[in-house]
């Protein structure tokens, strides 16, 4: 069974970070390993929540795990409290890539509708950067995107403008990129550059654009991506079943009238994801 390594925060209440990607990857049959970078009650769109730093923990994992000899076939990361925290996942990075099959996948959580989450600043985003140079695949939202690459965000941003940045987000040196929030007409999805052999492909992928949208949904698409990239996925059939996925679980989310106000409906919409990996799986089998 392949092994990820997914490092983020906990937080108790919210459906977000570890909450979301120990069950997600986990169910797409992936030894899912959390390293817990801080425990929170609740994610930081709460106006009341708790934060203890668990910084200090990561090296004493670490030096504990090289003792044991222990590798993944992925790093993922996503939310990071602070730049510290960050290169210390370069570090891990570094120490735990042992084979040039190990995946590094880095969501720069950080950002959304064209703002900085609460505690975030530009030498955050800098070094954030600088983690994106170290992976294989990154997926950043628009905003995250345009933090990343110096730019203004900008809400009607037309598709010459989001294939600027991606152009700009490979230039950090990383093999796929994968810009969420993608809209055209009715749709809304990603746009995607992937690189393999000196040939650039840039596509899109999009399905029904709902008229609501909710917390943690990129933690959802980031788990879903990992878990299938992991499996050995090609981006662009992986990207599809993430989407796809994220978009099932805003549906169930807006026909349930007693929903949350901080989270999807993700845990009703796990069956939907076995099931499309099973049938995948299947007929590649059969191919
Ligand atoms: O969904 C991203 C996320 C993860 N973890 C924490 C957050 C956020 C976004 O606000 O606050 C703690």
């Amino acid at each position: 069974m392949k092994r990820l390594l997914t490092v983020q925060d906990i937080s108790c209440v919210g459906k977000c970070s570890l909450t979301v990607a120990l069950p997600i990857v986990s169910v797409m049959g992936v030894e899912t390993c959390p390293l817990p970078t801080a425990l929170l009650s609740g994610h930081t769109a709460f106006s009341h929540f708790s934060f203890r730093d668990l910084t200090d923990e990561i090296p004493k994992i670490e030096d504990a795990w090289g003792k044991e000899n222990i590798s993944f076939d992925t790093i993922e990361s996503g939310y990071l409290g602070s730049i510290r925290q960050i290169e210390l996942v370069r570090e891990l990075g570094k120490k735990f890539r042992k084979s040039a099959s190990c995946l590094q996948i880095v969501d720069p959580a950080m950002a959304d509708g064209g703002k900085l989450y609460t505690g975030f600043s530009q030498e955050f985003v800098a070094a954030m950067r600088e983690l994106c140079r170290d992976a294989d695949v990154i997926v950043p939202n628009l905003t995250e995107a345009c933090l990343l690459t110096g730019r203004v965000y900008r809400e009607d941003a037309d598709p010459d403008f989001w294939k600027e940045v991606l152009a700009d987000l490979a230039g950090l040196g990383c093999r796929d990129v994968i810009v969420t929030g993608f809209r055209k007409a009715d749709g809304i999805g990603v746009m995607s550059l992937h690189q393999e052999n000196g040939k650039t492909t840039c596509g899109t992928y999009l399905n029904e654009r709902l008229p609501e949208s909710f917390h943690g949904t990129g933690d959802i698409f980031a788990s879903v991506l990992s878990g299938a990239l992991t499996r050995g996925w090609p981006l662009q059939e992986a990207q599809k079943l993430a989407v796809d996925f994220t978009l099932e679980c805003i549906r169930r989310t807006m026909e349930d009238p007693q929903r949350r106000f901080y989270g999807v409906n993700f845990e009703q919409a796990l069956p939907m994801l076995l099931g499309r990996m099973n049938k995948a799986e299947q007929e590649k089998g059969q191919a």
